[in-house]
């Protein structure tokens, strides 16, 4: 049974911006993996966040708190997403690329899996869980292995952590300035599977708006986002996304 509520027109509609685009931003968020059996982190009762406590786990002062315990939970997330893999949703995206002639994903989400999917040009604002630095100096390191029960330590002395971004940590600032620029510079701004809350990605598709841009909108609820939204498509993006990359294909096909 089908869970979207968003109408054959709106979804025409937002096919027809993808046909007239030139440059295209896809803001995604935890949502986007939901359908992968990925956790989001603010849904009532299945997100991390109404089981486990963010100031513990995602900020540095937990870290130094307690590393064992932050190094586990990395490590167990780590482990379960190393099976997931991408969803209609994600591959919808990949193929959103053929249609317009630049096409970014600039993601949230620390987990890979628009990459596994195939997009070719994904900026990771939040960092990757499978990727480590120390917490002194931010060495990088490599290989490091699952099971352990605290983190390991860097040749520097220092010890290592997963190289994503907590509360109150800067986002790395060469792909915030480039996600700041594309949205500066696009014509179409689809927001899939955030909540918006989250500083300073919440701000991207009010910049792309002031700069221009048209926005979108793909979330079964509605978020801070919807109301800038020219297009609300209520629903989870693995069905949504490929109902509007048909529409576009029923566009391109009229054309030819
Ligand atoms: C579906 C679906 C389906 C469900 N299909 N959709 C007050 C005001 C403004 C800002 C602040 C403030 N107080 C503190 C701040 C700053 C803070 C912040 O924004 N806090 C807010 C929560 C208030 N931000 C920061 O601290 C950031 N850094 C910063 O500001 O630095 C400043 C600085 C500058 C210079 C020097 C030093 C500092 C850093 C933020 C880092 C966020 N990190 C996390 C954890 C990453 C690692 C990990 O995974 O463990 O990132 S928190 C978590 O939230 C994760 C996510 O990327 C992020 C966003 O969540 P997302 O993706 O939106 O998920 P959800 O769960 O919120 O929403 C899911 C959505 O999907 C929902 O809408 C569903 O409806 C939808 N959905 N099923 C489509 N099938």
């Amino acid at each position: 049974m089908s869970e979207h509520s968003a109408s054959k027109s709106d979804i025409e509609k937002v096919a027809q911006f993808l046909a007239e685009a030139k440059r295209v931003i896809i803001l995604s968020g935890a949502g986007v993996s939901k359908e992968s059996g990925i956790p989001t982190f603010r849904d009532a009762q299945t997100g991390l966040w109404a089981n486990f406590n963010p100031e513990e786990l995602a900020t540095p002062e937990g870290f130094l708190k307690d590393p064992p315990l932050v190094w586990k939970w990395y490590d167990h997330r780590r482990k379960l997403l190393e099976d997931a893999q991408p969803n209609p949703g994600h591959y919808a995206i990949v193929a959103l690329e053929k249609f317009v002639p630049h096409l970014i994903v600039v993601t949230q989400n620390i987990d890979g899996l628009h990459q596994k999917a195939g997009s070719t040009d994904v900026v990771e604002l939040h960092g990757s869980i499978r990727k480590f630095f120390c917490f002194d100096n931010a060495h990088d390191a490599k290989d490091v292995p699952y099971g352990l029960e605290e983190p390991p330590l860097c040749w520097c002395g220092s010890q290592l952590r997963p190289a994503v971004v907590w509360f109150g940590e800067a986002l790395p600032s060469r792909l915030l300035m480039r996600a700041y620029a594309e949205c500066e510079n696009s014509d179409l701004l689809i927001v899939v599977g955030t909540s918006g809350l989250v500083q300073p990605a919440a701000s991207l598709p009010f910049l792309g708006a002031q700069h221009g841009a048209k926005v979108v909108e793909v979330n079964p609820e509605e978020t801070p986002v919807t109301d800038l939204a020219d297009v609300f498509l209520k629903g989870p993006s693995g069905e949504v996304l490929p109902l509007v990359v048909a529409a576009v294909e029923k566009i391109r096909g009229a054309e030819a």
